[in-house]
């Protein structure tokens, strides 16, 4: 279990753009995923199109498009080990091979998810009010390495910390929410130390999402090569 196939598709593609596919937009869910093969590497999918769509709908989705597209589980698990267990376990059945989870439950909670499918830790948060996960990342970046996490969640909207965590963890994946609506530019999160960046509404809600995810590959490029 890792994140490798993430970062085959990702190079073959030539793209660090994971969609947040939170809106279908005027093209829908299956549409966007229809049009931006060429420029997502992965795709995160939580409680909104899950309670949009259900679940039959989803397990349709990931089948349908997983040779295309890395599927990452975003439902932010927070929960005591046993459950984490049953969750993770049914989130791998459902075609996912990644699922984030929230690392301030602990250490057993983390490893029961790790145990069962790659596990992506949110150690810190993107929006105003995350101030208090935000003044914990050092001891959850320690726990979720020891946990067996492959993959970290830090924000593109307060860089220092986003850097903060890549010092801590310079060999681990970084993905990065809140570029683009949040407000950091696109490639800002490249720059200052993550792998991928999360991108939902800028792309679900644009009127041409190819060309809008075309933009932000060359962003991503230019950030890359700096
Ligand atoms: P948008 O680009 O539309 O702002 O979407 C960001 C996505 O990243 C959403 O799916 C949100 O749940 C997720 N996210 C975030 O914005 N901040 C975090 O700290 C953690 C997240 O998972």
């Amino acid at each position: 279990m890792g994140l490798e196939r993430l970062w085959d598709i990702s190079n073959a593609k030539g793209s660090r753009i994971i969609l947040a596919l939170d809106y279908g937009g005027k093209f829908g869910y299956e549409g966007l995923l229809n049009v931006l093969k060429e420029y997502v590497a992965g795709v995160k999918l939580g409680f909104p199109l899950l309670l949009e769509i259900g679940l039959r709908g989803l397990k349709d989705i990931i089948k349908r498009f997983s040779s295309e597209y890395f599927f990452i589980a975003d439902f932010k698990i927070g929960d005591i080990p046993s459950v984490c267990r049953i969750i993770a376990g049914k989130l791998k059945e459902f075609g996912f091979e990644a699922a984030i989870a929230h690392a301030i439950v602990g250490p057993e909670s983390l490893k029961a998810i790790s145990e069962n499918i790659s596990l992506i830790a949110l150690v810190s948060m993107s929006h105003p009010g995350s101030t208090l996960i935000n003044m914990h990342v050092d001891e959850l970046v320690r726990m979720a390495l020891n946990s067996g996490a492959q993959g970290l969640v830090a924000p593109a909207t307060f860089p220092k910390i986003l850097t903060r965590v890549r010092r801590l963890a310079p060999e681990i994946t970084i993905i990065s929410p809140g570029v683009g609506i949040q407000g950091a530019p696109y490639g800002a999160a490249l720059r200052a130390g993550a792998d991928f960046e999360i991108c939902g509404r800028s792309i679900t809600l644009a009127e041409d999402p190819p060309t809008i995810a075309k933009g932000i590959m060359k962003l991503q490029k230019e950030a890359i090569k700096k």
